[in-house]
């Protein structure tokens, strides 16, 4: 077979999946029993958005500035700080003339210091015009791998430790429940998770561009050196982290460059903006992009429940990736074992 041919194959699998399922995510208008969340979210793969699915959490009333500097009082807390909102995502250095996959300048601070930082640049937002305009750096409470009870662990009674449906549906409790604070100028880049997410939304609003795993070629995932944002007297500098490549998707779902990316043309996005009080399920190995909207910032907390590896999807994804990156597009090995892409 050539790669045009196995391109072709690659073409009419994503149109079969586009076809047979279309772009309108299922919602419910009130929480889903286990088995309803079973047949019609986790068995298919498909997402959901919920409704009332955490109106008796107390945080939905507790959770004011006021109030949540009172509880954390002096707890530092660890920020991503970048010059753009842009944190682990690929981006072109003009001094070496290369793109490097970036991750944020981690600092710590006191949340006292973070809702002073995040007030200033609101302000600036405001000031100036659109969020990108803003030259102050974004701060970004993005933690993960369960930075709930690693760092907030004073808010913990104020929501649920578990979604109930879904620790049922699933027979487990969640790997890790994690806490985010952020602006219209932080925006996550498209990556995809090897969890089942149950994302709720307890201030502003997030919108998500997703993209099915069926969708992968369509996304021309490639390997990046590594670099870090470190602060320097001019605002940021990009350090390279010396021998280490990371393999991540390229395409920016809100401004496409089609020439660099031609195959991007078959992708259809699902697009689902998720407002205060809403849950949304995101299923395992959906690419996702987020950004957020809100006056007063925007506070989430998701529950990551780990996925299903006996499924046949997971060693589907790897044979895709090789057929797609190694084979179509004759890039090295994206070896999935070493693949810490899919924590963001
Ligand atoms: O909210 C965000 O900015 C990113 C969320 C995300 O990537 C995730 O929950 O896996």
């Amino acid at each position: 077979m050539t790669k045009k041919e196995i391109e072709r194959a690659f073409i009419k699998y994503v149109k079969e999946y586009q076809d047979l399922n279309g772009v309108i995510p299922h919602v419910f208008d009130q929480p889903p029993t286990a088995l309803e969340f079973l047949q019609k979210c986790v068995h298919p793969n498909r997402p959901a958005l919920i409704k009332g699915a955490f109106d008796h959490w107390p945080a939905n009333e507790l959770w004011t500035d006021e109030y949540l500097r009172m509880k954390m009082k002096d707890q530092k807390i660890t920020v991503a700080v970048t010059p753009n909102g842009q944190a682990d995502a690929v981006t072109y250095d003009p001094k070496t003339d290369q793109e490097y996959f970036v991750m944020p300048h981690e600092e710590q601070m006191t949340f006292d210091s973070f809702l002073t930082h995040l007030g200033s640049s609101s302000q600036q937002q405001k000031e100036q015009g659109t969020p990108s305009s803003s030259s102050s750096p974004a701060y970004y409470i993005s933690l993960q791998n369960g930075s709930l009870p690693l760092e907030y662990s004073d808010l913990e009674d104020d929501i649920d430790p578990d979604i109930a449906w879904c620790s049922e549906a699933l027979g487990c409790q969640p790997d890790a429940v994690n806490f985010w604070f952020g602006d219209a100028r932080s925006v996550t880049s498209l990556h995809k998770d090897p969890y089942e997410n149950c994302y709720a939304v307890l201030r502003g609003e997030k919108t998500f561009i997703l993209f099915p795993p069926s969708e992968y070629m369509c996304l021309h995932e490639s390997t990046y050196p590594s670099a870090i944002y470190t602060p320097s007297k001019a605002g940021f500098d990009l350090t390279p982290s010396p021998g280490i490549q990371v393999p991540w998707i390229p395409v920016d779902p809100l401004r496409p460059d089609f020439a660099r990316y031609p195959r991007f043309k078959y992708a259809k996005p699902m697009v689902i903006t998720v407002r205060q009080g809403e849950m949304l399920y995101l299923p395992s190995l959906w690419f996702h992009h987020v950004s957020q909207a809100g006056e007063n910032g925007v506070i989430a907390v998701n529950y990551w429940y780990d996925m299903n590896y006996q499924h046949a999807m997971f060693p589907s994804m790897g044979l895709t990736r090789r057929l797609v990156s190694e084979i179509i597009d004759g890039q090295p090995t994206l070896d999935m074992a070493s693949d810490d892409d899919d924590d963001q």
